[in-house]
């Protein structure tokens, strides 16, 4: 069993809503959504943080952004609008270690955030 708990997600250790799924990523419904529609887009890759991405990175870290075009167009929100965020560490509030990008939206969401 891997410590990871989004490792066990992308084996299928736990259970998740997959809304979206390429080599390199994954996507799911957030088990405690802030939003209509809350996904969370993370890399297969294990990467701890923002600060553990590395140059290599750069382009596994742009198809998080592809998939939120994609998953935001096929649910019919990229014309009203959306958000996508990633915390970082403790003062922002990140409780699970592996990079994760919020895909936020189906109702307005204000500035600047909590
Ligand atoms: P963050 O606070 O940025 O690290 O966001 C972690 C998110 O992960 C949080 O919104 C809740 C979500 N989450 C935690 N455990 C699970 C889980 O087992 N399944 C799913 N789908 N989401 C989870």
């Amino acid at each position: 069993m891997s410590e990871d708990l989004f490792l066990k997600i992308i084996s299928r250790e736990i259970p998740a809503d997959i809304v979206y799924e390429t080599d390199d990523v994954l996507a799911f419904r957030d088990v405690n959504p802030q939003a209509p529609l809350h996904v969370l887009i993370i890399p297969k890759l294990h990467i701890r943080t923002i600060n553990d991405i590395q140059a290599q990175d750069a382009e596994l870290v742009g198809k998080l952004f592809l998939a939120a075009r994609e998953i935001a167009a096929g649910q019919g929100i990229a014309e009203d609008g959306y958000r996508v965020v990633m915390n970082c560490n403790a003062m922002a509030g990140q409780t699970v270690f592996h990079i994760h990008l919020h895909l936020l939206g189906g109702r307005r969401l204000d500035w600047p955030p909590g």
